[in-house]
């Protein structure tokens, strides 16, 4: 039988990517479309389970379109769309939702922290969250999805849903695997390094934001948390602070760690930082000036994404017309 090399992944356009978004996902999208068939979409309904403003998430989504292409994602290789103008996924979610208990998702780490965050807001699609994620990646007959380590419990559930459909009717669904980067698929905020660096994190000087320019880049790994030591050694448990800027530094320059830490051999955390903060805005700059240009072809983006959707309901229209047979749907 012929491997399946499907893939799916998406990024919400929920504010700017954030260079965590960045490493542990968009990067190694761009690497895996050569060998995979990659989906990839821009998560506007996952993006509404916290309050959107409506302008600012129609603006996000075509800067994510642009953010995807500019960071080296080519259209015609990869199925690049925009989640909500493929219906298939709310109607799997539907379906999926019965075969997922309640008692599940109140579990689900990113239910409770944001849970946390929006206290005036615990929606029913927030904890509903990752029953459409396993409708995204399940209705591509998924067999890979590239994540940042944060969506590990996400995709876990969507095997779980996936096996207990199959079981419950007959072979329906690919079971899917994660797929994590070597270095990157944690970043960590930098004002407090015991967590993932976030786009809506409260203190935005916490995270690096794919459209900061230079001097702001450098401003924010100036302040970033270290500690007492003066010796910069990749070390995460004992020295959090200094491994993250070096994880982000190894990643951006492509050095191996054992490079990255003999870059820094003798040398104080004053340079370090801004070695790092060089690196990173150096990086920065053609993503920034091509996503620019990209904006200024309204035209050619939505072509791109007309495109994409159509490419994607194809697909994905397949899996769920083959799910409503099985449950017994009448379809005439
Ligand atoms: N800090 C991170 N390090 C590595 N990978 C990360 N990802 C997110 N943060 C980090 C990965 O980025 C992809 C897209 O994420 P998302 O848009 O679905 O949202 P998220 O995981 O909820 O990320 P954010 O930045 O924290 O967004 P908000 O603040 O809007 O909720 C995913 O593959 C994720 O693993």
């Amino acid at each position: 039988m012929e491997e399946n090399k499907n893939l799916y992944s998406a990024v919400q356009p929920t504010n700017s990517l954030t260079i965590g978004n960045y490493l542990g996902a968009v990067k190694n999208f761009v690497a895996l479309q050569n060998d995979y068939n990659c989906f990839y979409a821009i998560a506007n309904m996952h993006a509404i389970t916290v309050r959107q403003n409506p302008a600012e998430l129609r603006r996000r989504t075509l800067e994510l379109a642009a953010l995807y292409i500019a960071c080296g994602i080519d259209p015609e290789k990869c199925v690049l769309y925009v989640q909500s103008h493929v219906p298939a996924h709310a109607e799997l979610c539907w379906v999926l939702n019965t075969f997922t208990y309640v008692g599940e998702m109140e579990r689900m780490t990113q239910f409770k922290d944001k849970s946390r965050k929006h206290a005036d807001n615990i929606n029913m699609g927030l904890m509903d969250y990752p029953v459409l994620m396993a409708a995204d990646i399940l209705l591509y007959q998924t067999a890979y999805v590239p994540v940042g380590k944060d969506q590990t419990q996400h995709v876990e559930i969507a095997r779980d849903i996936a096996q207990r459909f199959n079981n419950a009717y007959s072979p329906t669904f690919t079971v899917p695997e994660c797929v994590y980067v070597k270095a990157g698929a944690k970043i960590c905020d930098l004002l407090d390094p015991s967590k993932k660096m976030s786009k809506s994190a409260e203190n935005a000087n916490g995270s690096i934001f794919l459209s900061d320019d230079k001097d702001t880049v450098i401003r924010k790994f100036k302040r970033a948390v270290t500690d007492s030591e003066a010796v910069i050694k990749f070390d995460p448990e004992n020295k959090p602070g200094v491994s993250n800027l070096l994880s982000i530094y190894s990643v951006f320059t492509d050095k191996s760690m054992a490079e990255a830490e003999a870059d820094f051999a003798g040398k104080g955390y004053g340079d370090f930082k801004l070695a790092v903060g060089e690196a990173v805005a150096d990086k920065l700059a053609p993503i920034q000036c091509e996503q620019a240009r990209l904006l200024a072809d309204k035209a050619y983006l939505d072509g791109v994404l007309k495109s994409g959707a159509e490419r994607a309901a194809f697909t994905a229209n397949k899996t769920l017309s083959k799910v409503y047979k099985k449950i017994g749907f009448y379809q005439n």
